[in-house]
């Protein structure tokens, strides 16, 4: 289908435009994970998210976080699609030239199902590009920690792992906060393998 292009780069004001989809099945964490990166940076109002009066995710959540170095700047383009079936119609749409994608995983056992249809699902629509495109699975509300939960290894027993050019799995609790900065550092280490992290944001 073509959804993946190149990253944007703007010569103008040398700057590097790459686009992250936070994906996975309703009710994951994806809201949740991108509200605490935002507030992290203290971005947390420049975060639109249109929900339902419930707090559903209606089409996806959107931000922009940008990093300026001396000699060239990032500008990271942050979105989740909606997990909410009814609104499936708009993921294809929110995936449109990602340049890489933190599935997030409900890790109670009883998921398992919810999770697996998700990623087929994010997989049937990128086709050949699904495991070209850096992956960082985030097994998430861990902090929840009972005998039901889906390990890592279990996760990586569904799916094709080994294929991924660029992937990682880690635990995540969203809710606290725990991971999430981690699996974004991440992302950015598959995107950028050469850059040092300590770059300062800029408005
Ligand atoms: N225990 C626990 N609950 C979490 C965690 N992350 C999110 N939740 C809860 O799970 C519910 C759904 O979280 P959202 O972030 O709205 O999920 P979403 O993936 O954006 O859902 P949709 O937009 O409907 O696809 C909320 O009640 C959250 O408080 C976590 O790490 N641990
Ligand atoms: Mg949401």
């Amino acid at each position: 289908m073509g959804l993946v292009k190149k990253m944007i780069y703007d010569y103008e004001n040398k700057t590097l435009q790459i686009k992250i989809v936070y994906y996975g099945p309703a009710m994951s964490g994806k809201t949740t994970s991108i509200k605490h990166l935002f507030s992290h940076f203290n971005r947390q109002n420049e975060l639109e998210s249109i929900d339902s009066s419930v707090g559903r995710t209606l089409f996806f959540d959107f931000g922009v976080l940008n990093f300026r170095g001396a000699e060239w700047g990032l500008k990271f383009l942050i979105y989740s699609a909606t997990g909410q079936d009814f609104y499936a119609s708009t993921r294809p749409a929110t995936l449109n030239g990602v340049d890489g994608i933190i599935f997030v995983v409900d890790s109670r056992t009883n998921c398992l199902k919810h999770n697996l249809r998700s990623w087929k699902e994010l997989n049937a629509m990128l086709g050949s590009e699904f495991f070209n495109i850096p992956m960082v699975i985030c097994m998430n509300k861990y902090d929840i920690n009972d005998d039901s939960m889906i390990s890592e290894s279990d996760f990586k027993d569904h799916i094709d792992i080994d294929t991924f050019k660029n992937v990682s799995v880690q635990k995540t609790a969203a809710i606290r906060g725990y991971g999430v900065i981690d699996a974004f550092s991440q992302m950015i280490k598959f995107i950028f393998p050469q850059l040092t992290l300590n770059i300062s944001m800029t408005n």
